[in-house]
């Protein structure tokens, strides 16, 4: 009974002092593995006559038992420290800056995406998206340019053989119009979006690419006027451009899919040669806007009794070349790492408006 009561204690304080996890089990493996003491024990009871086994094994049990326990105790503890430890030695300063500094940079084209569609998204618009691929329907059909319509010759357009299934002839987007035709035949009115995307229009030179991108916006709602398309544009341009007497100026044009149709201007100087955003009394163009056609929104759909809506459109390439002083179009496409270099973006600068679009 004695040696039982010190063979506790001594475990006991075994486990108690078991300093880490390896430690822990050697003790473990000396009392209760196959070749432990207290194992040693329970088999020595083949002596014994029944009743002192009875009350042998009892002891015993118990014994086992209060080892277990403690040693489980012990491994809770141990294993929290062992955490505790490893947090502490895993530790990093995630504000510390980026060593050494991200060798890869955002395109123009891309980091203007983004200011983009920061600058609607505080407006509450949403990015819809949709094929390059597109229907002739799409692109223009329902942009109120039916067959033989003269609008539709210029716009360049690059047609693709016949689908497997015949159809609708189809053709690569000549502007993002089409994803505002998707968008209101698939959702109701109130909309509000924009479309940035790829563009493609047959046409090569010192200011046009066959590939381009475009921004259009569009709002439909039940009493929109072309009051909310000019504060809808001057807010967007002003904050693009950050110029907060930025003017805008509209003149009166034509685009099939709006009535009326206006040219967008914002205000710049051209002094000595050099082109200026702001308020100097010039005029620049950098899009095209109107209020949508009745024929597109019934296309579509919208009841143009109830619903009316604008839409305006701009190109990217432009815009990017304003506002970053960017002199060759050609030169966003030619995968020069130079190029990058000089006006490409910090990648972990992402615009947002109240940061501030670039730093
Ligand atoms: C522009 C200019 C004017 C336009 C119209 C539409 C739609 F689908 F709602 F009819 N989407 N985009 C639009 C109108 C685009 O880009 C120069």
């Amino acid at each position: 009974m004695d040696t039982l009561d010190s063979l506790k204690t001594e475990l006991l304080a075994a486990v108690e002092g078991a300093a880490d996890m390896a430690g822990l089990e050697d003790v473990r493996v000396s009392a209760l593995g196959k070749k432990g003491r207290i194992t040693a024990l329970m088999g020595d009871m083949r002596t014994l006559s029944p009743e002192e086994r009875r009350e042998r094994g009892q002891q015993l049990n118990a014994l086992k038992d209060a080892v277990a326990d403690a040693i489980e105790g012990r491994r809770a503890v141990l294993k929290r420290a062992e955490l505790s430890a490893r947090l502490a030695a895993e530790r990093i300063d995630v504000t510390l800056p980026a060593r050494p500094e991200t060798e890869g940079r955002v395109h123009p084209i891309s980091q203007t995406v983004d200011e983009i569609v920061a600058i609607f998204a505080e407006m509450g618009f949403t990015v819809a998206e949709g094929p390059d691929i597109e229907t002739d329907f799409h692109n223009f059909t329902a942009l109120n340019m039916p067959e033989e319509h003269p609008a539709r010759q210029m716009h360049d357009t690059f047609y693709l053989p016949p689908g497997p299934e015949g159809g609708n002839p189809r053709v690569l987007r000549t502007h993002t119009s089409p994803v505002q035709i998707r968008t209101m035949l698939s959702q109701k009115p109130p909309i509000r979006i924009i479309s940035p995307g790829r563009t493609y229009r047959s046409d090569y030179d010192q200011t046009h690419t066959p590939m381009f991108h475009q921004v259009e916006a569009l709002v439909i709602g039940e009493d929109i006027h072309m009051g909310h398309l000019k504060g809808c544009l001057l807010e967007f341009v002003r904050a693009f451009f950050q110029v907060d007497d930025l003017p805008v100026r509209f003149r009166p044009s034509f685009f099939p899919f709006t009535e009326p149709s206006a040219e967008i201007d914002i205000g710049c100087s051209r002094k000595g040669g050099e082109l200026k955003i702001g308020n100097f009394g010039d005029w620049l163009e950098i899009g095209g806007s109107g209020m949508v056609h009745p024929k597109v929104l019934e296309n579509c759909g919208i009841d143009p009794a109830r619903y009316q809506g604008f839409a305006f459109g701009m190109g990217i390439e432009r815009m990017a070349m304003l506002k970053y002083g960017i002199p060759d179009l050609r030169t966003f496409f030619e995968a020069d790492l130079r190029w990058l270099k000089h006006y490409g973006f910090v990648p972990l600068d992402q615009p947002n408006v109240a940061q501030g679009l670039t730093r």
